[in-house]
């Protein structure tokens, strides 16, 4: 199976590894003896994370040693029946299959599904962009659409990229108004800190404040100044309220961002007709506390306004998103410490001036909804229907990368039954789950033990700059997961099973260094091509990708072994990680827009304004709510085979408040009867106070009761899907979102 890097009879070891399974990228201390890992703990030298860990990074170990987790290719014959194959036929297979595919000639009959653990390995963050590329096909989807595809959008549209997204300045700040975002659960998303907990504190403890806005009265809300309940769905009104506020109060103050800024005159105008008085009873927050908080906002030094996955993943998503970041920019907070600022990751390409290609959605449709494409990509509230309708452009074959759509996506359902009618269809997963069992190859990567890693996605949205290496702990027989996704690659290049995988890294390397040399904003400026490769030295994969970026970044040694700055070299001679200094501002060089303005009012966003006040104005209705929430020991829907994470009581109950309860005749652990327009399923019951009187909340990620997995763990503690009842209907329309809070259910006692 694996092999420890040291042999199994060494004396203990400990190892130095930022952990990869949420965003937060604490640093853990792995001590392997005798070929295993005997304790995971949280490293206290790492500078960033000093020492943090939280239950699922101390459970890596349990992870790795999953006897359930794949280790050899495995391929479905005719009876439907598994075996395990070598590398090399699992490849053949995969060639044979998409060759059949492909040989249609309509590039859009393979699919491709990328999932959450992408953005956490260097495969998904360095390869599949070649991959994505060489398949030419329209049809792809990830979990960004049922994730932050509404941040990108705002901020592709304001800042002029879709990762160019200002982050909470936590340490620093001195007021934050929290939406939708429960840190104390989740470790915080698209601001990445490690001990967001600790850090939360801190700012109180320094006479800062903390207000959280959510349905539910979460951890964060319990630990917070102040905690507002809303009508789950409802943000954006409450948000657009308080800058219409800040316009009729005169509390308008960009501050040194106000020279960047364009159509502010257009704000005031799009927000005239949402005043307090008018959104309170949508919100169920009354004007005078909306004007309160709007005043607090101003009034505060360095404050910033921060929403997360229940603003998002909302029919209104990218207008809350639009809606956090007006708030910190009118009030002056935008590229101020303490307030939101724009991260310089250390592999990131230096810019010398503002100014750029812009951000545009909407470049294609998809076939059946005709929804726009964002970033690329088509909503995966529609993969479905692309699937089932016939006619040129029907995806007939299935790629997923790290992903469990049938769990992860509105009516999976529909999804579930639509993947079973695929002609082919390849997994890259390391479990046999609701998704990939309807696979026909599952190509297995190795566990995160097995890997090296730098966070390529989550610097980039640090609280502060950081630069952390590690490398494998242990030796995996089978091939990277960068190799998997290059040969992947290569097999739809027409290459054949058996092409050196060199190539598409050798492809990668020399567009990289030839936009680095000539970048003059570079420290590689100037430098030949050979003499860049030379000094590159013998490293191989992803690792010289990765030497090649930071030494040509904003803190590189730009080539120059004689100069102070960035390499791999370097990151490996510090194992607990390289701290970079706090944010600094990085306006307007950061501003991508085509004038390098920041675009307060970008068509699409005003557009969208006529579908919110057409909201503002329907009845309001006394449907009740459904949202979702986390829990520590979960991660979305794959950690629940790791015997650490479910022990204890059943995490997976309906929340509701007891008027409801007492309405529909329902007592604490009955079992309930949930239902959405487009399923039911059935959940204990679990009354609290904590939640709004008309909302439920259940978890997502659960259901493992299926046929054909083989996750034995979790199918003792299956849960019920919360994705059989969110609707794939229902999305936020400019961002193709899906909507997985706010779904309207009627709730009854089970008979
Ligand atoms: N109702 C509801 N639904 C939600 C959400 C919600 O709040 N409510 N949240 C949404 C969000 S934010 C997200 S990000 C999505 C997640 O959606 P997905 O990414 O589709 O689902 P995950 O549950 O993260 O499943 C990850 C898959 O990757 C596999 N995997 C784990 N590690 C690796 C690896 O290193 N390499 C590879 N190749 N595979 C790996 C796992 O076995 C699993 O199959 O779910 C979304 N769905
Ligand atoms: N332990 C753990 N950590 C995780 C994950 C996990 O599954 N488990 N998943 C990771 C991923 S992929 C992501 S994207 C992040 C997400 O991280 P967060 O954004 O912090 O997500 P949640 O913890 O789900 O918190 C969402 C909160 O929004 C509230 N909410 C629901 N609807 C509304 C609404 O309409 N308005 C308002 N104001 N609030 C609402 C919910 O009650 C909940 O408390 O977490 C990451 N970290
Ligand atoms: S908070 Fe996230 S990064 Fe830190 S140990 Fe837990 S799972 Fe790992
Ligand atoms: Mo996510």
């Amino acid at each position: 199976m694996t092999d420890a890097t040291t042999s199994p009879t060494d004396t203990a070891v400990t190892h130095f590894k930022t952990c990869p399974l949420c965003e937060a990228m604490c640093g853990l201390a792995i001590t392997v003896e005798g070929g295993a890992v005997t304790h995971v703990r949280g490293d206290a030298d790492d500078v960033f994370s000093q020492g943090f860990i939280c239950p699922k990074g101390a459970a890596i170990g349990q992870l790795h040693d999953d006897p359930d987790r794949l280790r050899a290719p495995r391929v479905k014959g005719d009876d439907g029946a598994w075996r395990e194959v070598s590398w090399g036929d699992a490849f053949k297979a995969v060639d044979e299959g998409l060759r059949r595919v492909r040989q249609s000639g309509d590039r859009d009959a393979l699919g491709v599904y990328l999932g959450n653990p992408n953005v956490h390995n260097l495969g998904g963050t360095l390869y599949v962009r070649p991959l994505l590329k060489t398949l030419g096909t329209r049809n792809i989807f990830s979990a960004s659409t049922v994730d932050q595809m509404p941040r990108h959008v705002s901020c592709g549209l304001m800042f002029g990229s879709a990762t160019t997204i200002p982050v909470p300045d936590l340490d620093r700040a001195d007021y934050l108004l929290m939406l939708g975002a429960n840190p104390w659960q989740s470790n915080g998303s698209l601001c990445t800190a490690p001990d967001f907990p600790g850090r939360l504190k801190a700012l109180r403890a320094r006479g800062g404040r903390l207000v959280v806005v959510d349905p539910r009265r979460s951890k964060t809300a319990r630990r917070a100044d102040e905690h507002l309940f809303i009508r789950p769905g409802t943000d954006v009104f409450l948000l657009v309220a308080m800058i219409h506020t800040l316009f009729e109060e005169g509390l308008v103050d960009p501050g040194a961002a106000a020279p960047h800024l364009k159509g502010l005159d257009e704000v005031r105008e799009l927000v005239r007709p949402f005043s307090p008085d008018a959104v309170a009873p949508t919100t169920g927050i009354d004007a005078d506390t909306t004007r309160r908080l709007a005043r607090e906002l101003a009034g505060a030094s360095r404050a910033v306004v921060y929403g997360r996955i229940g603003v998002h993943t909302v029919p209104f998503g990218t207008l809350s998103s639009w809606a956090c970041d007006v708030l910190t920019i009118l009030t002056g907070n935008l590229d101020q410490p303490g307030g939101a600022m724009f991260p310089m990751e250390a592999h990131g390409v230096p810019r010398a001036s503002a100014g750029g290609r812009g951000f545009q959605i909407g470049r294609w449709r998809s076939r059946v909804r005709q929804l726009p494409e964002a970033l690329g990509e088509l909503p995966v509230a529609t993969l479905a229907d692309e699937i089932e309708t016939e006619g040129p452009g029907q995806i007939r074959a299935l790629l997923t990368v790290a992903g469990n759509p049938v769990r992860s996506t509105p009516n999976s359902a529909r999804l579930d039954a639509a993947l079973a009618s695929l002609d082919f269809m390849v997994s890259v997963d390391p479990y046999l789950n609701a998704t990939t069992r309807h696979a026909d190859v599952i190509l297995p990567p190795p566990s995160p033990l097995e890997r090296p890693h730098y966070d390529l996605a989550f610097a980039g949205f640090c609280v502060r700059n950081v630069s952390n290496y590690s490398p494998p702990i242990f030796q995996t027989q089978g091939p990277s997961e960068c190799e998997i996704l290059a040969r992947l690659t290569l097999i739809l290049a027409g290459q054949g099973p058996a092409a050196d995988t060199a190539f598409v890294d050798a492809i990668m390397l020399n567009t990289l260094a030839g936009k680095a040399v000539s970048n003059p904003a570079s420290p590689a400026h100037g430098r030949a091509l050979p003499e860049v490769m030379a000094a590159l030295g013998d490293r191989q994969g992803p690792e010289r990708i990765l030497d090649l970026m930071l030494r040509a970044g904003p803190y590189g040694d730009g080539f120059d072994p004689a100069a102070e700055g960035l390499s791999m070299a370097k990151l490996e001679a510090n194992p607990h990680g390289i701290d970079l200094g706090p944010l600094k501002p990085r306006l307007p060089e950061v501003l991508k827009t085509p004038d390098g303005k920041v675009a307060m009012a970008p068509q699409p966003i005003v557009d969208d304004f006529d579908r919110l006040r057409s909201a503002l104005s329907a009845e309001v209705s006394d449907a009740l709510r459904l949202v979702g929430r986390r829990h520590l020991r979960s991660n979305n829907s794959w950690m629940h085979n790791v015997p650490l994470l479910v022990r204890g009581k059943n995490r997976c109950t309906l929340l509701l408040h007891p008027d409801d309860a007492a309405a529909h005749g329902i007592g604490d652990g009955d079992r309930v009867v949930v239902t959405s327009r487009v399923g039911s399923v059935e959940a204990p019951a679990e009354i609290t106070e904590d939640i709004m009187p008309g909302v439920v909340s259940l978890p997502h990620g659960w259901g493992h009761d299926v046929e054909g997995i083989e996750m034995s763990v979790a199918a003792a503690h299956p849960g019920v899907n919360s994705n059989q009842l969110t609707d794939e209907a229902s999305l936020d329309a400019l961002s193709g979102n899906a909507t997985l809070n706010a779904i309207p259910v009627t709730i009854a006692l089970a008979i």
